[in-house]
């Protein structure tokens, strides 16, 4: 049984969230999906995100590709989430290209290419604009 993990923020949910997680299903026998928690969205970029942890956790949570999610709390407790949940394989899109190799004693790491063209942030301002 292998099990990959993958993480984000997964804020205003669209089509490159879906195409990620599809993906990453495809590389084990089963997903398991760390959602940013409000407070670290918040640490990382100053704002809260538009919606709520709850709700970012149900959506991903009804994914027919995901098999289980947890709130992350913490981007250095990687490693301790990677051994919770006996990840094999850690995928994440490729603006984080590099930046979790450190967990490769515990696990592969896959970066997977964006979705081009397509973002929380994008849409938030396209929306603010109409
Ligand atoms: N993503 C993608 N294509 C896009 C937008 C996002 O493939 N057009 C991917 C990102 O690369 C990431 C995942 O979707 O792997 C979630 O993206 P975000 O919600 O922006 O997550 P982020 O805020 O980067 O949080 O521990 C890591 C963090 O929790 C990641």
């Amino acid at each position: 049984m292998k099990t990959v993990i993958t993480f984000g923020t997964f804020d205003v949910f669209h089509i490159g969230h879906l195409n990620i997680l599809e993906r990453a299903a495809t590389y084990g026998d089963q997903l398991i999906v760390g959602v940013s928690s409000d407070e670290l969205n918040y640490s990382k970029k100053n704002r809260y995100p538009i919606y709520s942890e709850r709700d970012r956790v149900k959506i991903i949570s009804g994914l027919k590709c995901v098999t289980s999610v947890f709130v992350e709390e913490s981007l250095e407790l990687k490693l301790e989430y990677i051994k919770k949940y006996h990840a094999d394989i850690l995928i994440m899109g490729d603006d984080w290209q590099g930046r979790f190799d450190w967990v490769k004693p515990a696990c592969e790491v896959i970066y997977l290419p964006r979705t081009p063209s397509i973002s929380t942030t994008e849409i938030i301002e396209i929306a603010k604009n109409r």
